[in-house]
């Protein structure tokens, strides 16, 4: 048999004499397991050779481990045995064997020892029959030096026995990432420490968040309000926003549409103000002003036009989220109701196609309202309700089985006060 040798290995050119002879000396060592008649031998001849050509890892090298999944009948343990060195494992195709000795392999295990193959039938609450993963199938390959691991694991993945090999790795706690603007410290909805009575860590984890990526300009985030006339923007050249925001933003200025934008992307560790969640995201901010006769059925179904517009508008510019923290109002009802328009859901429908998310508030109606629109409206949205700083409900948050998440909304620390109402929707905006 012609070994085949991975150009990633150490100290082994392909089809050079040197690795050649070092799978050779592999070979020669299956030899001598086969004349032991089964019996597991450890030939000294083989370390001895691959420690002269340097492929052995030094004494002082740290062990690395594989986890992989071979097909049927291509890799077997000894009767009863859950962990068997590499000369006690059967192979289907002997090249395996001389693969892994070649990396110094010297043991396999199975990752989950106590698997049976009765664990992959599963019964759920419903009743219906599901097959999991078989579990007995996977295994953790020893490998002395942990160098020789993705080399090992690119050798084994392109071969037919395998389905598939991965390094094993560890898990790293994430740290944390105090910024420092000056009203941090009274944000509980990013980091809750208890402050003004609140519930230690009912928050978003936003230091955690901010330890791997503080802030990302892209893709943009658009933000739609449904304002009063006359049409109003965001303050975009307050020193907390610098250039990132576009759209909307000529005054008079809004100050629900200012705290919106905030919340997400006012800037962060930058010693001004509050910190956004996004801090230094792309804005796309569009505001649609409101039908001047509510009543007027005509204009409704303008309004509804424009909103679907902005949305379309707001999915040109390239975002990927769109913030929407406005309900829609039945123009026929006395109580204000809840009012579904088919235009709107069409425009979210046809974003979500786009790979654009609507985050939707749920609504301030507590509980005499079932539910709101676009909140309501099904896919495409992701609706958000409100909790307050020690995890209860907010009392003006709406309920329903299409809510997603929830997130911190009330007596939030905003932009330039404290909000009162619902901005969950602006923190469920994770980075
Ligand atoms: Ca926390
Ligand atoms: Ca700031």
């Amino acid at each position: 048999m012609e070994p085949v040798v991975p150009s990633c290995l150490p100290g082994i050119e392909v089809g050079s004499r040197l690795g050649v002879a070092s799978l050779a000396g592999a070979s020669q060592s299956l030899a001598a397991f086969e004349r032991s008649k089964g019996k597991p031998v450890r030939p000294l001849t083989i370390p001895l050779l691959l420690v002269g050509l340097g492929l052995l890892a030094p004494p002082t090298a740290a062990a690395g481990q594989v986890s992989a999944v071979f097909r049927q009948g291509e890799l077997g343990f000894p009767p009863g045995s859950t962990r068997c060195s590499i000369y006690e494992a059967s192979f289907g195709n002997e090249e395996l064997r001389d693969r892994l000795l070649a990396f110094g392999v010297d043991s396999i295990f199975r990752t989950f020892p106590d698997a049976v193959p009765a664990d992959t039938f599963y019964s759920a609450g419903a009743g219906l029959g599901l097959r999991l993963v078989d579990r007995t199938r996977f295994v953790t390959i020893r490998v002395p030096d942990s160098n020789l691991v993705a080399c090992l694991c690119d050798s084994l993945s392109g071969r037919p026995e395998v389905v598939f090999a991965q390094p094993v790795g560890v898990a790293e706690t994430c740290d944390q990432r105090i910024p420092d603007d000056p009203l941090f410290n009274q944000q509980w909805a990013l980091h809750n420490t208890g402050q003004s009575g609140g519930t230690p860590d009912v928050d978003v984890d936003a230091p955690e968040a901010w330890w791997i990526l503080l802030g990302a300009g892209s893709p943009p985030v658009g933000v739609l309000e449904n304002l009063i006339a006359p049409r109003q923007g965001v303050w975009a050249t307050h020193p907390d926003f610098g250039s990132s925001v576009s759209g909307d933003i000529s005054p008079p200025f809004s100050s629900h549409a200012n705290e919106v934008v905030g919340a997400i992307a006012a800037r962060t560790n930058n010693g001004v103000g509050i910190a956004g969640m996004n801090g230094g995201a792309t804005i796309y901010f569009r505001s649609v002003q409101s039908a001047a006769d509510p009543g007027d059925t005509d204009q409704a179904q303008l309004f509804d036009a424009l909103l679907a517009q902005a949305i379309d508008d707001i999915v040109q510019h390239g975002t990927r989220l769109i913030n929407c923290s406005f309900r829609l109002i039945s123009t026929d009802f006395p109580f204000s109701g809840p009012r579904r328009s088919l235009i709107l859901d069409a425009a979210i429908s046809d974003a979500y196609k786009r790979s654009s998310l609507v985050v939707a508030a749920m609504g301030n109606g507590g509980l005499l309202r079932p539910w709101d629109y676009p909140a309501a409206s099904g896919q495409g949205v992701l609706a958000v309700g409100s909790i307050g700083r020690t995890g209860s409900k907010s009392t003006f948050s709406q309920v329903g089985a299409h809510i997603d998440v929830v997130a911190p909304g009330k007596e939030v620390r905003c932009f330039r006060e404290w909000c009162g109402w619902n901005h969950a929707v602006d923190h469920a905006h994770v980075g």
